[in-house]
């Protein structure tokens, strides 16, 4: 059974007090902080290079951890997938991993920011792509206060979704999406087509008759006690990791495979989780309730679970303010 200390109101409170004093600091990194070329910038006053091809063809790969109540979330993990993708795109990081923890860490703690967004992008540079070799690729580091795909008030009611019909997700012979990428042309063009349908998220599918996921999250489905999330045409994201392993400590059934579009209408409850919020439920899909309407039992749970873990040594390190 859950703990009380990680209810929906009680994690959620937590963070709206945390905030509450960050909006009382005055420090010039308090609203965001940017590494841009070696120097720390307030996060709106950072500009990039026009020429940087991450900018004129998209040409980079990035990552998003978090930092949760001062503590860094899973940030190996995510340093981890980020020298993937680097390895796969070819782009080489310009600073040891080891100065970018540190960079990291110097930046929250400096900004002060509890609950923070953090992002580290590495774009081609300034020569284009044929160039590779010869040429230095640029990294950029950005910590800001957290941000949410689902804002903290409608998760206790969930979120209204759509199965895009007029977009797919792009297919992974095109782009793949293990790579964490920003050609985000598909995720738009769902957002749009969800907000003409009156809803919020776009959930996309392959194609084939596949659910895969939608701009910046995963998709689990849960049927009769059963968890499924799609294996392929997605980011591997960590959150959905964290959640397979949530489920695996409780010895809940999970299925990682092709997920059936059909099976979203069958669902007894259907989640989005992303680093960017965390577990968020849907409790409407095509305009028709899922089922009861109402978040889940076990969504809730694992949404509980999701935000407990944020205090696990073996995931997360505490962030020293000074
Ligand atoms: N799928 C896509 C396409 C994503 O971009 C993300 C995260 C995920 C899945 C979930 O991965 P993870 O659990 O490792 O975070 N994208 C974050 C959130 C985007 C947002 O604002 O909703 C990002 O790009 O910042």
């Amino acid at each position: 059974m859950s703990e009380p200390a990680y209810s929906m109101e009680a994690v959620l409170g937590g963070h709206a007090k945390r905030l509450a004093t960050l909006a009382a600091n005055s420090n010039p990194f308090a609203e965001g902080v940017a590494w841009v070329e070696g120097r720390l910038y307030p996060l709106h006053e950072a500009r990039i290079p026009i020429l940087d091809q991450g900018f004129l063809r998209s040409d980079l790969t990035y990552d998003v951890p978090a930092v949760w109540d001062g503590r860094f979330f899973r940030l190996d993990d995510h340093l981890n997938r980020l020298e993937q993708s680097c390895e796969k795109m070819r782009l080489r990081i310009p600073l040891p991993r080891e100065q970018i923890r540190q960079t990291l860490l110097e930046m929250v703690a400096k900004s002060g920011i509890r609950d923070a967004y953090v992002e580290l992008i590495m774009t081609r540079g300034l020569k284009f792509v044929r160039e590779y070799e010869s040429y230095e690729n640029n990294l950029y580091l950005l910590v800001m206060p957290y941000v949410w795909a689902m804002p903290p008030e409608y998760h206790p009611r969930g979120g209204h979704a759509v199965v895009t019909r007029t977009v797919r997700r792009t297919p992974p012979g095109a782009m793949d999406p293990t790579i964490k990428n920003l050609q985000w042309g598909d995720f738009v063009r769902g957002w749009l087509e969800a907000m003409d349908r009156g809803a919020v998220y776009a959930l996309l599918p392959d194609g084939d008759g596949n659910i895969t996921e939608g701009g910046g999250y995963n998709i689990f489905v849960v049927k009769d006690g059963v968890l499924s999330t799609p294996s392929r045409g997605v980011l591997q994201g960590v959150t959905r990791r964290t959640v397979l392993e949530i489920c695996a400590e409780r010895g809940w059934p999970t299925v990682v495979d092709f997920v059936p579009v059909d099976s979203l209408y069958q669902a007894d409850e259907i989640f989005i989780c992303t680093t960017a919020g965390g577990v968020m439920p849907i409790t409407r899909l095509d305009d028709q309730p899922v089922g009861g309407g109402q978040v889940g039992p076990i969504t809730r749970e694992v949404w509980e679970a999701y935000w407990k873990a944020h205090y696990d040594p073996r995931y997360s390190f505490a962030v020293d303010y000074g």
